[in-house]
């Protein structure tokens, strides 16, 4: 198909940036502009969120990792699997593993027999984290999967190993409950009956606690979401000026819905070279570019409903804030 590796990487190259050519104009061309936040994760983008993630207001990573740390054995607990029967422990996500080493620390002194498959999209964030782990913790095994994540499982469903599958992070609350819902539902369909999901969410709780992490006082997060339209610049030949544009985060304690949006602080015209068209920005006028769900009990069966999974457990850090519910299929 491809005369050499280097045109087979060309292509990749511009099928990636003809789908964000694609969808950024799809998104601006809306009444109500938006801008998908998966594409907040460029080089720049992934060192942002892990300054983000040490931001004294971005409480959703330490709460989760307080879980992780010292509820361990409640979460081993969970996944009801002999210590002494093999099962496969499967991430989606690699991530730095800093949540996931305290479980697979525990794990491994238990002498529980696994073998831990982290799948991620980029190559580079698997090999970082296998270098970490085999450096830390020799005697557990990994084997990282480059991939989408449903073909990834649905490789390993051939397998008919008892699996258990971390989706940590509240990772899903960037999904409307209609694409969680059916994230869900495709999961399940990749797993076999038994099988556990171990899903990390953030709870619904005030404003007061919830907006300061979209909107932290250092503006981490603002140039977070800002970098969006500096990669539009960089890659789609747009003028966006920064200068002219803000973060603006919004949180609805009643529905637990967290967005960010970017707000144009002046009447302005935009040009996108690679789409071929100008846009305009009214005064105020706000491109939606980010939902972070939070949720609650009801909110989980609903997402579930249709899944063919149950909720067994439920296990939440000290102060509430964040929830691992353990389901099974
Ligand atoms: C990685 C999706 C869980 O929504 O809280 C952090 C991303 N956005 N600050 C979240 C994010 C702004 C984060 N998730």
């Amino acid at each position: 198909l491809y005369k050499s590796k280097i045109e087979k990487d060309i292509n990749e190259a511009e099928i990636l940036i003809n789908t964000f050519r694609d969808d950024v104009e799809k998104g601006l061309d809306k009444i109500e502009k938006t801008l998908p936040s998966k594409y907040f994760y460029n080089k720049k983008g992934d060192a942002l969120f892990v300054e983000i993630m040490n931001l004294p207001e971005y409480y959703l990573t330490r709460s989760e990792f307080d879980i992780f740390k010292n509820k361990t054995e409640q979460l081993i607990e969970a996944f009801n699997i002999d210590s002494n029967s093999y099962f496969e422990l499967i991430e989606l996500g690699a991530g730095d593993g800093l949540k996931t080493k305290e479980l697979l620390k525990t794990l491994d002194s238990k002498n529980y027999k696994f073998n831990y498959f982290p799948i991620d999209i980029s190559l580079n964030a698997l090999s970082l984290l296998e270098k970490d782990l085999n450096n830390d913790m020799p005697n557990v095994s990994v084997k990282t999967q480059q991939g989408d994540y449903f073909e990834v499982l649905n490789s390993l469903k051939q397998s008919k190993k008892p699996k258990v599958v971390l989706f940590l992070g509240s990772n899903i609350g960037n999904m409307t409950d209609e694409q969680a819902s059916s994230f869900i539902s495709k999961l399940g369909n990749n797993l076999q009956k038994g099988d556990k999901l171990l899903l990390g969410v953030d709870l619904i709780k005030p404003e007061a606690i919830v907006l300061p992490a979209y909107n932290d006082s250092k503006g981490v997060t603002a140039s977070f979401n800002l970098n969006l339209l500096d990669r539009m610049n960089n890659e789609l030949g747009a003028n966006f000026n920064l200068n002219y544009f803000k973060h603006h985060p919004e949180y609805n304690e009643k529905t637990g819905v967290a967005k960010s949006f970017i707000k144009s602080t002046i009447n302005q015209t935009v040009e996108i070279k690679a789409i071929g068209k100008s846009y305009s920005f009214a005064k105020d006028e706000k491109i939606h570019t980010e939902i972070s769900r939070k949720y609650n009990d009801t909110l989980i069966n609903q997402i579930i409903l249709n899944a063919n999974f149950v909720i067994n457990n439920k296990i939440m850090d000290s102060k509430a804030y964040f929830a691992d519910y353990i389901l099974t299929r």
